[in-house]
């Protein structure tokens, strides 16, 4: 077999590991997908090539590691440019603006998630109101990036629709198994629209498990460990 001289070190139902998957894609580049069983050991080749944190994804590219999701996308986007497909905007300002709401996302966002997902009674209502206020940011934001087109990234998918994205079934999993209501039609519309369009992409529906998939895994996984591990 011919190696593609690309590999993903993974797990599946790793968000994170999405991202790098729809990047990948959005490039059509050819990849050897490696699973890791992080509940038993991880590999020696996982060990090796995270020394920070031994944390999948990682991307091995001509015998180079690349770790850390965020990287790793920007990495592919910088490394295969030949399909004329850009997942960052070329203009410094234009790149630096996705990269804060990254930031926001994965730094302040997500944490209100998992609170949702651990707390109960008032400090759940608390919980689930901050985080409908983060989308309300991420609404508002939306609207100023996306010009009025489809995703964050304009006409196609870009950075900060990979970083996020890979969250919504996540989301609307949440949402059934807290009963709680998080995307709001009312509150985000634009949001909600825009979480429909990313999912039903097709670089990106085979990669992100269905809501239902989402459900039945956090109700498998919250006896043994926190859901919000995912
Ligand atoms: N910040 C990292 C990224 O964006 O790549 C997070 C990666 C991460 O948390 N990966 C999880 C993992 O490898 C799987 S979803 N967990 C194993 C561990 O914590 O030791």
């Amino acid at each position: 077999m011919v190696s593609s001289g690309v590999e993903v070190l993974g797990t599946t139902y790793s968000t994170y590991v999405n991202r790098v998957q729809i990047a990948l894609n959005l490039k059509f580049v050819d990849y050897d997908y490696i699973e890791e069983n992080l509940m038993s050991s991880k590999s020696d080749l996982l060990l090796k090539s995270n020394l920070v944190n031994k944390k999948v994804p990682v991307l091995i590219h001509d015998d180079k590691c690349i770790c850390e999701s965020r990287i790793i996308v920007q990495y592919i986007d910088e490394t295969w440019t030949s399909n004329g497909y850009s997942i960052l905007p070329f203009d410094s300002y234009d790149r630096a603006v996705p990269r804060l709401w990254a930031a926001y996302f994965d730094d302040k966002w997500i944490p209100l998630w998992k609170e949702v997902s651990i707390t109960e009674g008032e400090a759940k209502d608390a919980a689930v109101a901050r985080a409908v206020e983060g989308l309300f940011l991420l609404d508002e934001a939306f609207i100023k990036i996306s010009n009025g087109k489809a995703y964050f990234g304009g006409e196609s998918i870009g950075y900060l629709d990979i970083v996020i994205g890979i969250m919504v079934n996540w989301i609307k999993a949440r949402e059934i198994k807290a009963n709680v209501k998080l995307f709001d039609k009312t509150k985000t519309p634009t949001l909600v629209k825009w979480a429909e369009n990313f999912t039903s992409n097709d670089h990106v529906k085979d990669v992100l498990p269905s809501t239902d998939k989402a459900v039945e895994i956090l109700t498998r996984i919250s006896s043994r460990i926190s859901s919000s591990d995912i």
